[in-house]
């Protein structure tokens, strides 16, 4: 199939990147191509990260949206704090910031839309639709830089004409050269890529027992975005017991958060082993917005250990904790030991405030309960084409060094606590280096754990 080719001119495409720092553009729906049905668009744009939607009329008018925030094709309001609207006419290009009083677009099914104010493939149809500013004040747009007041006006967008010649959604990534000039360091952690270390630290693992007599398994707790990697962690840690590739926990992509249950997942030492002196528990991904996904009251119940297993989230409402079981206070067994925060490598600089604010709040709570947590950057095969070809390579890279800084200071989790991980996600075999640099991971949420039982808990 021929690759597609964008409309942008060779000084357009560099001019619209820069609005957006160091990114490449990747075009992922062209209408031309693939039609100005709003369920084209979605087939070629849901769940593709930040992207950046050009639009061109027929008086040659070069405008459109950025938003940082996943189309998909769930009914939630979405806000972000990133998005804008830009045309590229003039000698320096327009950007109008939407304001973040207002939803940026209600999703569903219908085609991209800005402030609910412009409308693209709309009716599916060309034309771009504006639904007027007196309905939805858009004197809530404002302009940055200059400081200028500026009201949004469709005549200095797009000329008044709302005729369509093309439509092009781009991808938004940060910069391959960038992360291709991957420079070697000297590694900054000491792995054995061996065998024998694997081994070790299997028997490790399989050989820990709790200090305190009252808790025989440590639970660990993971939370994080949606697809960040979360059941996939668990999948690879199974896989790594049972000596083959296990899928138990679904993963994949959807929409939202494909894992809507609340799930403990004891691991068993082989097929007929005893089980491991660990469970690990799933959750629904963290949403953007509010009233989606999993919530800061749902996490508490789960730290206290009022969730059962096999609990169905309710996105709307909060988990209703077991009333009986409420009552009284859980056992130090039930309670969560150890809180991992899964975060994808590839979207660290990307993340926009909102997921950014409830992982603040929810470290607030488990900060107040002192339990330990770590953060696991997964996808660190995506992130570093170096540490894609060699996974040997990852504390040599100091792209992957930055992220797991940025990460540790967007988080307020020291360096120490931020542990670099390649989930298995399409293998059918299992990888040594990636066995060592998970069971690693999972050795030191088990230290982690043990110093908080030895903390709150007599021997
Ligand atoms: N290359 C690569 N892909 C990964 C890695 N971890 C997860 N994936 C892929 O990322 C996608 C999402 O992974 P999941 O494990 O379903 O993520 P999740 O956090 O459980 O997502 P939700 O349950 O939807 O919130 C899947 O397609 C995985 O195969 C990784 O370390 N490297
Ligand atoms: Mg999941």
């Amino acid at each position: 199939m021929n690759p597609l080719n964008s409309k942008l001119t060779k000084r357009q495409g560099p001019q619209l990147c820069d609005l957006l720092g160091d990114v490449d553009l990747t075009l992922l729906y062209k209408a031309s191509v693939h039609g100005y049905e709003a369920s084209a668009f979605h087939r070629r744009c849901d769940n593709q990260g930040p992207s950046l939607l050009v639009a061109y009329n027929n008086s040659g008018y070069i405008f459109g949206g950025y938003t940082s925030v996943d189309y998909t094709q769930s009914c939630n309001a979405v806000t972000d704090d990133k998005a804008f609207l830009f045309n590229i006419n003039g000698a320096v290009p327009l950007v109008i910031k939407v304001n973040s009083r207002h939803y940026l677009r209600y999703g569903g099914n219908g085609g991209p839309s800005f402030g609910e104010q412009l409308y693209f493939c709309y009716n599916d149809q060309p034309p771009v639709y504006n639904q007027g500013r007196n309905a939805y004040q858009v004197m809530a747009f404002t302009i940055s830089p200059p400081t200028m007041a500026f009201t949004f006006s469709p005549a200095t967008l797009y000329g008044n004409n709302t005729n369509l010649i093309e439509c092009e959604v781009f991808k938004v990534e940060q910069k391959k050269d960038q992360v291709n000039a991957v420079i070697k360091i000297k590694p900054w952690r000491n792995v054995q890529w061996t065998a024998k270390q694997r081994d070790e630290l299997m028997k490790m693992i399989r050989n820990y027992k709790p200090l305190t007599t009252s808790v025989s398994q440590v639970k660990i707790l993971m939370i994080g975005p949606v697809r960040a990697g979360k059941s996939s962690f668990f999948n690879s840690i199974n896989s790594i017991f049972m000596g083959r590739m296990t899928s138990k926990a679904m993963s994949g992509s959807a929409g939202t958060s494909l894992t809507t249950q609340f799930r403990t997942y004891p691991i068993k030492d082989g097929r007929e082993g005893k089980p491991l002196p660990f469970v690990l528990c799933d959750t629904m991904g963290l949403e953007e917005q509010s009233g989606a996904g999993l919530d800061i009251e749902d996490i508490s119940s789960i730290l206290q250990g009022q969730i059962p297993d096999r609990y169905k989230f309710n996105p709307v409402t909060p988990c209703q904790p077991d009333e009986q079981k409420s009552t009284r206070p859980a056992s130090l067994q039930d309670k969560i030991h150890s809180v991992v925060y899964v975060i994808d490598a590839t979207k660290i600089s990307l993340m926009s405030e909102k997921p950014e604010e409830k992982l603040s709040a929810i470290r607030k709570k488990i900060n107040s309960l002192a339990i330990p947590q770590v953060v696991l950057m997964t996808k660190v095969d995506e992130a570093c084409p170096d540490v894609q070809e060699n996974l040997q390579s990852v504390y040599a890279s100091s792209y992957i060094k930055t992220k797991v800084q940025e990460v540790s200071s967007r988080l307020g989790v020291p360096v120490s606590c931020v542990l670099p991980v390649k989930n298995y996600s399409q293998e059918l075999e299992l990888e040594l280096n990636c066995d060592v640099l998970l069971l690693t991971a999972l050795q030191q949420m088990l230290n982690f754990a043990e110093d908080y039982l030895d903390d709150v808990a007599p021997m």
